[in-house]
């Protein structure tokens, strides 16, 4: 069905002719205006509490927005997803990620085929393994116990186990080491295992296609090391397992099937981390841990597939990032947890929002005149408030900001989470007041210093709190950005489960490697800064060759 541009729609007009009129309202008035705003625009969902009214919108914004969501056509979107259409059109897929965490007792078809009883089969082989490993009854090639553990993937296959093993570190088995390497840069490898015993060490190689570049070379890395040091070929079997798709090429590759945990054409990688791709966050946590987070983020499925636009957190998300990316022109969005276990969160949300809405064209192919996915960056307060905080509060860019906080640490030190917690509120009051120049001028300030210390104020955040990180409640986090990213895709009209964008650079390298390694001068015919980096690149990589560099 093609859909008339989004900017021609009358909902849309109605929101630019609302920015219009209220756009320039400070923060400091609307909340003047209504003393009831910080209780008002909150929200809260599975433990998660979202406070948006330091958003700059009021009543008729939200409102606008939600006709706009309707118009989209988002309430049927959201049933197609749940019901496993192929609403990855592209790809021609279902995208079906709820189904990794629903309940055994739900149906979800999938060409006419019940895709739930597959899922928790695999779970529970995950589980089954994850015991032998974790309790030592699994032993490597040589009678050791596993004392580490290597997920070998990238991309999706990578960024949600690194984030979830950091995140949930804390209720991990602290005498398995584990490590994640994803780059083709032998250097991640070589320093993953450079102090390990390959007796000792188990590798989980992690690819749904199991044809990718970076990952099947370091799994290649990864069995000559073994092999150096285990001798000979059958050592393989006790050391080595593989998440995938695609059976064929795990036997290819020499791992036994009988070793690999599957998945499916309708989970896509970077919504993955809750399929076996999560196997070496159930080898860290446990099962009982990890079937916790599985049931965060489908309280959040639940919650997001049922409850009115009004208080349906991630439906509230996604608009207000519509609002502030295609009416306040903002382009970016600053995710800043206050936690330190949260601390890969931002790179793996960068995937998850910028791979999913970096887009285009349309579900239709038509070009876009409107901005899509903004550009999605962090790291945790405070640290970030020591460097890059300072264009966020007195920049010329507007940057709205995802403040992330936990009532209770997991790790307390005297006062130091009511400092760190301290920090977070204070951010976000000071981004959305500022200070004016005749409050600095009140506080003796120089005359010519005064518009140095002034802040403008007015910059939108949200804060999201919950409890305490658990598994339960890191399933729920993602859970909300995962589906924010989809009603946004939704509004954008674009496809949110592709990533065409990805394979053209992957092209050009294949034809480049030869060009960087055959002996002779190769013929280059490419532009003029592309074949002069390649003759610089071969000049420096022989110059290392014949041992003249230091
Ligand atoms: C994610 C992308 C991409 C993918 C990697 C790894 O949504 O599809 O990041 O996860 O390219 O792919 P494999 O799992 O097939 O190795």
């Amino acid at each position: 069905m093609s859909h008339p541009q989004l900017t021609t729609r009358p909902q849309w007009q109605a929101l630019k002719q609302h920015f219009a009129q209220i756009g320039s309202q400070h923060l400091r008035e609307l909340f003047a205006t209504n003393p009831q705003r910080g209780e008002q625009l909150t929200a809260e969902a599975a433990g998660l509490y979202l406070d948006y009214s330091k958003q700059r919108v009021n009543a008729d914004t939200l409102r606008l927005l939600r006709e706009l969501a309707i118009a989209c056509g988002l309430p049927q979107r959201i049933q197609a997803m749940f019901r496993g259409d192929k609403i990855n059109t592209t790809e021609n897929r279902a995208v079906l990620h709820v189904a990794l965490r629903a309940p055994a007792s739900e149906k979800i078809l999938v060409d006419g085929r019940d895709v739930v009883p597959g899922v928790h089969a695999v779970l529970d082989r995950m589980a089954a393994f994850a015991e032998q490993v974790r309790s030592g009854a699994w032993v490597g090639h040589t009678g050791k116990r596993i004392r580490n553990v290597i997920s070998i993937g990238i991309g999706g296959s990578d960024l949600g186990p690194v984030m979830a093993y950091e995140a949930l570190r804390h209720y991990s088995q602290r005498d398995i080491t584990f490590r994640f390497v994803s780059n083709v840069d032998g250097t991640d490898f070589v320093e993953a295992t450079r102090d390990l015993d390959a007796a000792e060490t188990l590798f989980i190689v992690c690819s749904k296609t199991f044809t990718t570049l970076e990952t099947l070379t370091n799994a290649h890395a990864a069995r000559a090391w073994c092999l150096k040091a285990l001798g000979e070929d059958k050592a393989i079997a006790k050391h080595f397992v593989a998440v995938s798709t695609n059976a064929e090429e795990v036997a290819k590759f020499g791992i036994d099937t009988a070793h690999m945990f599957g998945f499916w054409d309708w989970v896509g990688g970077r919504y993955s981390m809750a399929s076996a791709i999560g196997l070496s966050t159930l080898l860290a946590i446990g099962a009982e841990s990890f079937r916790a987070m599985l049931d965060g983020f489908h309280a959040m499925d639940v919650h997001f597939r049922s409850t009115p636009f009004e208080r349906n957190l991630p439906v509230l998300m996604g608009l207000l990032a519509i609002w502030n990316n295609n009416f306040l022109d903002t382009a970016t969005v600053a995710v800043l947890p206050y936690e330190q276990y949260l601390k890969r969160f931002p790179a793996y949300l960068q995937q998850l929002t910028m791979e999913s809405n970096g887009k285009h064209v349309t579900l239709d192919g038509a070009v876009v005149d409107y901005a899509t996915g903004p550009i999605y960056w962090g790291e945790p307060g405070t640290n970030g408030q020591h460097s890059f905080y300072q264009l966020i509060h007195q920049g010329t860019h507007i940057v709205p900001c995802d403040f992330i906080g936990f009532g209770q640490p997991l790790n307390s030190l005297s006062d130091q989470h009511d400092l760190l917690m301290a920090n977070l509120i204070a951010q976000g009051e000071a981004l959305a007041f500022g200070k004016t120049v005749d409050e600095v001028r009140a506080e003796g300030t120089d005359a010519a210093l005064a518009p140095h210390r002034t802040f403008a104020g007015n910059r939108p955040s949200n804060t999201l709190l919950a409890e305490k990180l658990t598994p339960y409640a890191l399933g729920t986090l993602i859970a909300l950005y995962e589906h924010s990213v989809f009603v946004q895709g939704t509004i954008w009209n674009i496809d949110s489960f592709d990533q065409w964008g990805v394979e053209l650079g992957k092209q050009l390298a294949k034809a480049t490697i030869a060009e960087l390694t055959t002996k002779n001068e190769p013929k280059l015919a490419h532009d003029s800064s592309t074949s002069t980096l390649i003759r610089r690149y071969r000049q420096l990589r022989n110059d290392g060759n014949s041992g003249s560099g230091a």
